[in-house]
């Protein structure tokens, strides 16, 4: 065969591999719209590694793409696809069988992974095996266009080409079809959550029975470069594990209370739950994985029921009076369990099933319909969104998520402060410059703050009116800044008269710790 056609053979055979793993992840796509969206093997794949993340990677993802980490992660999968893809498609040149099989063998890992997703079943296969059979076939036909022919002009009976023309023919409808597949599974899985949207699009907030108490006049500084006291919910950090945000029908939501020491099991629906007495609360939600001086914390206004009275007419009994179990699990629609201290639930603080953030229904994103949130605790042992079960349970029996990855059982939120302004590497004209920030201590709440410049003594800055010990407090100090590099450093003390420790630890296992620091230039 000519050189050229030699070249045009193999970059055939390689869109023909291409061709074949778009068809497959788009026939996978359709049939997922049919099982469930989760279980596509691009998320189910995602889903596995992220299972599988160490924690320090897992941090470092965070850390270094935010909340666009999976995105990142998505893609990645998608490069190496296309990759294996070519490869696949050149293999089919050698061996015709061999292509296909190795197609097949990525079904296997597709299904593998969903099925080993926490929420895994069966079913969850179906997506990676119907998309990798079809696009088996799919590039064991175009292999086939591939075999070398004598060129009719040629007459000599020598191959000079392939079947151009039916290759491309071949290729076109394949590519077509795929497309077509995958568009009408989209179509099928927005049909899906439209019922979701709508029922949280229909949802009327009841009104609060115990509203919150009116956020004080001087709680928001109105510091410039300082957030609002309440974080709007576009601007609240996310943090989970979810590839694709759970859209939960409000309509079929059920909640579930169950376990040791629990003596009458409950079911309940989100009618039920509104039906109780509505709480209003502002609590401060941290995530275990925020650096010092890290952009995982926000402010909102909850709207919910207490847990604690849900338990108490289960019949549940914390530890300190004898109950049972000291372990509350709540499982989540996608699979994720958060394990959860049944004293501190009870203690007396406001632990809120919420269904509603700053005035609206839980944002899709942030749990709805309904999660979990206790203050002082890290989201991790507390937050459980898109919340669906409550196991009473203990420590000793049970290990959450996070707790099998090396996290900690116990994660009570470390004292923190963080300077908002001026930013680091900021060059301040020299005079009195505002430095200024949040601290928070949740449910022991913040009563002093100091800062200190290049190590000098610890000055004290002027606290915002707090609102509510579950929440978190600005702060600032006006600064007679001299010119040059400076570093800031901050420090919180809480209601204890605990100061904050200096201590510089990382995230893993329970929360960082150290005075965040800030260097500027001054001019
Ligand atoms: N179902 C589910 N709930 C979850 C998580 C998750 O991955 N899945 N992450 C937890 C963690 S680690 C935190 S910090 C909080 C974050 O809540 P947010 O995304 O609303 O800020 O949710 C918690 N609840
Ligand atoms: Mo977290």
């Amino acid at each position: 065969m000519p050189r050229r056609s030699r070249w045009v053979r193999a970059a055939c055979a390689a869109l023909g591999g291409v061709i074949a793993g778009f068809c497959a992840l788009a026939v996978a796509e359709l049939v997922a719209a049919l099982v469930r969206p989760e279980a596509g093997p691009v998320t189910a794949v995602g889903g596995a590694v992220i299972d599988r993340t160490p924690p320090a990677l897992k941090d470092f993802a965070v850390r270094n793409f935010g909340t666009n980490d999976k995105l990142v992660l998505e893609l990645g999968i998608l490069v190496i696809l296309a990759l294996f893809a070519v490869a696949v498609g050149l293999l089919t040149l050698r061996h015709r069988i061999a292509g296909s099989a190795a197609v097949l063998v990525f079904g296997a890992v597709g299904a593998v992974a969903a099925i080993g997703r926490p929420e895994g079943q069966v079913s969850d296969a179906l997506p990676s095996v119907v998309g990798a059979v079809l696009a088996a076939g799919v590039l064991y036909l175009l292999a086939g266009r591939l075999s070398p022919v004598a060129a009719p002009s040629s007459g000599e009976g020598a191959a000079t080409g392939f079947d151009r023309r039916g290759f491309v023919l071949a290729a076109s409808a394949a590519a077509v079809v795929s497309a077509g597949a995958g568009l009408l599974g989209r179509r099928l899985t927005s049909a899906v959550q439209a019922g979701a949207e709508a029922s949280r699009r229909d949802l009327k907030l009841p009104v609060p029975a115990s509203p919150a108490p009116a956020v004080p006049a001087g709680a928001d500084l109105g510091v410039r470069g300082l957030g609002p006291f309440v974080t709007p919910n576009k601007d609240f950090y996310r943090v989970d594990t979810a590839l694709v945000v759970p859209r939960v029908d409000a309509e079929p939501w059920r909640l579930r209370i169950h376990g040791k020491g629990v003596s009458r099991p409950v079911t309940l629906d989100l009618r039920d739950l509104m039906h109780r007495k509505a709480v209003e609360r502002d609590i401060t939600l941290t995530c275990v994985s925020n650096e010092v001086g890290g952009p995982y914390v926000g402010n909102a206004r909850w709207l919910g029921v207490r847990l604690a009275d849900l338990l108490r007419e289960a019949g549940v009994r914390p530890p300190s009076e004898g109950g049972p179990a000291d372990q509350l699990v709540a499982r989540s629609v996608d699979g994720m369990t958060i394990g959860t201290p049944v004293e501190d639930v009870m203690d007396g603080r406001e632990a809120l099933l919420a269904f509603g953030m700053n005035g609206e229904p839980l944002p899709f994103a942030h749990g709805f319909p309904v999660r979990m949130v206790v203050p002082g605790l890290y989201g991790y042992v507390s937050a459980c969104k898109w919340i669906k079960d409550i196991e009473l349970t203990t420590f000793d029996a049970y290990d959450a998520y996070w707790v099998k990855r090396t996290w900690s059982r116990r994660a009570p939120i470390k004292t923190q402060a963080r300077i908002d302004t001026p930013r680091p590497f900021a060059s301040p004209k020299a005079g009195t410059v505002p430095v200024a920030g949040v601290a928070w201590a949740q449910h022991r709440g913040i009563t002093r703050v100091e800062v200190r410049v290049d190590e000098g003594p610890w000055h004290p800055a002027r606290l915002a009116a707090q609102d509510g010990r579950d929440t978190w407090r600005q702060w600032v100090w006006e600064w007679p800044a001299t010119p040059g590099s400076h570093t800031l450093e901050v420090r919180a003390t809480d209601s204890t008269g605990t100061v904050q420790t200096g201590n510089r630890v990382g995230t893993v296992p329970d929360g960082a710790t150290g005075w965040h620091s800030v260097v500027v230039d001054v001019s």
